[in-house]
């Protein structure tokens, strides 16, 4: 039987529109089942077998498969649910603590198989792993004479870490089926190796996933993300789908079956400009052969008469467009995707709290109090949780000890403090239609102050309170200088410029001991020796060109107005370990293809927008 490597089996007729793929890397790709009803499940194992759905407004986010099997779905509005499934369960899921705790958890197990470092999250409960370099290793090993006794290596420094497992077949289903007497075709192509070793790989972090966390999930196996996250969602839930390119036109085949809107990547905007262009020039007899609801397909578009990189940068050419997208879509259609799996960090870029009042604006001053108290309690919480670390107790070290505990310090810690506004729209009236004006967002930043990083000796509530109070209110106030009546339908509040501390001793115990004075000591040094390299993050949201302009924050940063002057109390300039953090591991939360509503102007992940609209649309 004749073996096509995957690189190669390109028709020399397509050749010259047909993009190339490289197959040189192997990914995993996660994706829990049902998340959020499975951490309220681990929680509450009494509600496991029952119909669970989780409520955020007045929508389920989720729902778990037991739920499913009785016709609920993901997204359904409470009410239709629940008469779908009168014995629905139905728990609230607004506060986003529990899942994100879940989320880095798994992800942080995760992680420490990875021997590369490329652990990328995708919100929270996707994850990519690049294995490349473990599944090299492990294929040197590879005995072809003793394949179903095979052991893999999780570790290149202790031979015996690591499992058992049967290399004569794959773990979990082929994509394409494999004919069973392909199965030496497959030992013949290498990059097919490859991805059978990576789908024992995956089969045995799934399984500790379930055994050790208490979560099932879904895995893609493949040679680049786009096609490792699609293959993952063919078998669903608790399974796993390795997608080979044996022959030639195996992947072609496969991409063709989606939905544009499917690809990761083609967001609704791009799809819809691609799918409107083949509508209207559509040459068949039937314009109902294509399925004009549930949009075009893959295939529909790639053999769509003239249809080419350049043909699809022209559709897309629209003011802001991204140059290069024409040929990314055309890549991605083909099943391409050169992106890399992003290297770990535990820390996020920006830590951000928001809410919204829509059907309730803000108007008087106690209500802005208030709610800056409560997103200032969360924010701070959150940054207990995610920028800190423990450190290990040294009992031949004195400073090290406090009673005997081991001692939380700051990871990483932010330069700066944002807060932003948006006003609720007014109605206009356009001929007989009213319709919302566009909204503004206003935003205001300064410099963090060290109260907010001393750990031993202020509570949560404490450092919100003052948080509120000594910043945040006269943020406010700067930002919308008329007393009242402010009409706000969105506070977010945000704390970014992350430096990350290195794990050197003297700064861990220091800020161990309270983060009093080494965090004052790495805010000193960070701010001296890094202040050319330093970002700030000026950027006014650039949503409504119309918008009040917002002032310059470098001068926050600095000080502006003498307010926050966390560096001037700051002593002992000895050298701490400080990098610039440019990672993003929770980049998600705002900026991973997160788009905005056009009704409030939050900043929704994409996959979060549909079910952010449908509560707009049944508020009142
Ligand atoms: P999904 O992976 O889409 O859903 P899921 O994990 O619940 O179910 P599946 O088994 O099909 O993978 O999303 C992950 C979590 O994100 C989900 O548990 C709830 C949340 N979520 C929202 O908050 N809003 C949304 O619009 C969607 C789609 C998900
Ligand atoms: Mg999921």
């Amino acid at each position: 039987m004749r073996v096509t490597a995957l690189t190669s089996g390109l028709a020399k007729t397509t050749a010259a529109r047909t993009p190339r793929r490289s197959d040189d890397r192997v990914i995993i790709h996660f994706d829990y089942d049902c998340f959020y009803a499975s951490v309220f499940e681990n929680a509450n194992p009494a509600l496991k077998g029952l119909p669970l759905g989780v409520k955020q407004k007045s929508i389920l986010a989720t729902c778990n498969y037991a739920a499913r099997a009785r016709g609920v779905k993901k997204l359904q509005l409470i009410s239709e649910a629940q008469k779908t499934c009168p014995d629905l369960v139905i728990v609230n899921g607004e506060d986003l603590t529990p899942f994100r705790d879940a989320s880095k958890k798994l992800w942080t197990f995760l992680r420490s198989h990875s021997w590369n470092g490329r652990v990328e999250r995708l919100g929270l409960d996707e994850v990519f792993l690049d294995v490349t370099d473990v599944v090299a290793y492990n294929q040197e090993l590879l005995n072809r004479n003793a394949l179903r006794d095979s052991f893999f290596q999780l570790s290149r420094q202790d031979p015996e870490r690591g499992f058992n497992f049967d290399a004569s077949s794959f773990f979990g289903c082929v994509q394409p089926k494999l004919d069973p007497t392909s199965v030496d075709s497959v030992l013949d192509n290498p990059v097919c190796v490859r991805l059978l070793l990576a789908s024992h790989l995956a089969g045995y972090l799934r399984l500790k996933l379930e055994e050790d966390f208490g979560y099932t999930s879904s895995g893609g196996v493949s040679t680049n993300k786009v096609l490792a996250k699609l293959a993952g969602s063919v078998n669903k839930p608790k399974n796993q789908t390795t997608l080979l390119g044996l022959y030639e036109d195996d992947i072609k085949n496969f991409m063709d079956g989606h939905k544009l809107r499917q690809i990761p990547g083609i967001g609704s905007r791009i799809a819809q400009l691609i799918q409107d262009h083949v509508l209207s020039t559509k040459t068949t007899a039937d314009p109902h052969d294509l399925e004009i609801g549930a949009g075009v397909t893959v295939r529909e578009v790639r053999i769509h008469p003239g249809m080419s990189a350049d043909q699809l940068e022209r559709i897309l050419d629209r003011p802001g467009a991204e140059r290069g997208s024409g040929e990314k879509v055309w890549n991605l259609l083909h099943g391409v995707d050169p992106s890399e799996v992003k290297e770990a960090s535990d820390v996020p870029t920006q830590i951000s709290i928001e809410d919204t009042y829509m059907s309730k604006p803000l108007n008087a001053p106690a209500e802005i109090a208030r709610e800056l108290r409560a997103l200032a309690t969360s924010l701070v919480r959150r940054m207990r949780v995610d920028l800190t670390t423990v450190d290990e107790v040294d009992p031949s070290d004195p400073a090290s000890q406090h009673q005997g505990q081991p001692q939380l310090r700051w990871a990483a810690y932010p330069k700066t403090l944002r807060l932003s506004t948006r006003c609720r729209p007014r109605l206009t009236t356009t001929g007989s239609t009213p319709t919302p004006e566009s909204f503004s967002r206003n935003s205001r930043s300064q410099s963090l102050p060290s109260f907010v990083l001393n750990l031993k000796d202020e509570s949560v509530e404490s450092v919100a309170e003052r948080l509120a109070s000594e910043l945040l209110l006269p943020l406010f106030r700067r930002l919308h200088v008329e007393r009242q009546g402010w009409n706000l339908a969105l506070i977010n509040i945000c704390v970014t410029n992350m430096v990350m501390v290195a794990g050197s001793s003297e700064s861990a115990n220091g800020a161990g001991a309270g983060g009093g004075r080494n965090i004052a000591r790495m805010f000193r040094t960070q701010e001296d020796k890094l202040r050319e390299w330093t970002v700030y993050d000026t950027a006014p949201v650039p949503d409504n060109p119309t918008s009040p302009s917002t002032h310059d924050i470098k001068n926050d940063v600095h000080g502006e107005e003498g307010e926050a002057t966390p560096m001037e109390d700051l002593v002992e300039a000895a050298e701490t370990a400080v990098v610039s953090l440019d990672s993003d591991a929770d980049a998600w939360e705002e900026e991973d293809e997160s788009q905005r509503c056009h009704i409030c102007g939050h900043a929704i992940p994409s996959f979060a927008l549909l079910a952010h609209e449908r509560f707009h649309s049944v508020e009142d």
